[in-house]
C-alpha cells in the first residue's frame, strides 16, 4: 500500500499520511510524493478543498523521519529538510484551502506541515511539540517564520526554546489550532468545514489567501497595492456576475471558477 493515499469525493480531495508503523513520519520519500501530489491538485480546478491527515490515531505525523536521518551526513541532512520544505511551500503557495485533521502526535516536521495548512482541526488526543531543540537542531522547515506571526513572538520561542508538549485545548487557546473535536472526530469536521467553503467562488478563495499568506507581514501600502492587484479580476468574473444574480433571485449561487 501506498505510503501517501489519496481519496477524492465531490470537490474535497483528502491525502493520507500512511506510515502509522513511523508515527507518519516524513521520509524523503513521502515528502516528495506529498509536494509532488500538492503541485499536481495545485493546477486541477475540480477540486475545491484539501485535507491533509494521518493514518490511525497515534500520529498526525512525528515529523522528520529520524531512522532515515540517522544515517545521513550534514549535506544529505539538508537534502532531507528541503524535501520537507517544499511540501510546506507548495501548501502555502496552492490555490486551494488545505485544511489539517490532526489527531494524536503532531511532532516537528509534522507541526510545520500543520501550520503550513491553512486551517487544524485538533482531536483531543493531539499532542504538539517541537523536539528540535533536544536534537540539537531547530525547527527547519518553515516554523520558526509562521509560528511567532501566528500566535506571537515569546509564545512561539517558548516552545521552541522548551519542546514542551502542547495539548489540543492549550493549541486552541494558543490561536495553533481553530477546532477541538472529540477523539475519532478530526475528519469529519474538517469535511464540515469543507462543505462550508465549497460553496464559495474558488477565484476568492484564492485571492484572499494568496492577500493573508503573502500581505500579512508587508507595510501599509505595498499590502493594499497587493489586496488591489488581487482584488480587481475579481470584478469581472463569472463568478461575481452569478453570485449577485444568486443573491436576487434568492437562490444558492453555482459557482465555477472562470
Ligand atoms: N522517525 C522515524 N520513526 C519514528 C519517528 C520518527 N520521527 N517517531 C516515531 N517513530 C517510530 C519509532 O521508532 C517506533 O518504531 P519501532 O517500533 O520500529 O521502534 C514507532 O514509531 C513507535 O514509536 P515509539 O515506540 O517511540 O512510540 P511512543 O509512543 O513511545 O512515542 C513519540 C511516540 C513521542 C512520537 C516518539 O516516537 C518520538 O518522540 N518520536 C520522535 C519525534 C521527533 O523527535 N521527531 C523529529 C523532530 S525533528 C524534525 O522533525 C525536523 C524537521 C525537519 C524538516 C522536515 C523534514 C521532513
Amino acid at each position: 500500500m501506498s505510503i501517501l493515499l489519496e481519496d477524492e469525493s465531490d470537490g474535497v480531495l483528502t491525502l493520507t499520511l500512511n506510515r502509522p508503523e513511523a508515527m507518519n513520519a516524513l521520509s524523503s520519500e513521502l515528502s516528495s510524493l506529498l509536494r509532488r501530489k500538492i503541485e499536481e491538485i495545485g493546477k486541477r480546478r475540480d477540486v475545491r478543498v484539501v485535507v491533509i491527515t494521518g493514518a490511525g490515531d497515534r500520529a498526525f505525523c512525528a515529523g522528520a523521519d529520524l531512522k532515515e536521518r540517522r544515517g545521513l551526513d550534514a549535506d544529505q541532512k539538508w537534502e532531507q529538510r528541503t524535501r520537507g520544505w517544499e511540501v510546506n511551500e507548495a501548501i502555502w503557495r496552492m490555490p486551494q484551502p488545505v485544511i489539517a485533521a490532526i489527531q494524536g502526535f503532531c511532532l516537528g516536521g509534522g507541526f510545520e506541515l500543520a501550520l503550513y495548512c491553512d486551517i487544524r482541526i485538533a482531536a483531543a488526543n493531539a499532542n504538539f511539540s517541537f523536539p528540535e531543540m533536544t536534537l540539537g537542531a531547530y525547527p527547519g522547515a518553515g516554523a520558526a517564520v509562521v509560528l511567532p506571526r501566528l500566535i506571537g513572538r515569546g509564545r512561539a520561542k517558548e516552545l521552541f526554546f522548551t519542546a514542551r508538549r502542547v495539548k489540543a485545548d492549550e493549541a486552541l487557546s494558543l490561536g495553533i489550532v481553530e477546532h477541538v473535536v472529540p477523539n475519532g472526530k478530526a475528519l469529519d469536521k474538517a469535511y464540515e468545514i469543507a462543505t462550508e467553503i465549497k460553496k464559495s467562488s474558488p477565484l476568492g478563495l484564492a485571492a484572499v489567501k494568496q492577500m493573508v499568506n503573502f500581505g500579512s507581514d508587508l507595510a501599509f501600502e505595498q499590502a493594499n497595492a497587493l489586496n488591489d492587484k488581487l482584488r480587481r479580476p475579481l470584478e469581472g468574473t463569472e463568478d461575481y456576475l452569478e453570485g449577485i444574480s444568486a443573491f436576487f433571485e434568492k437562490r444558492p449561487a453555482r459557482f465555477v471558477g472562470k
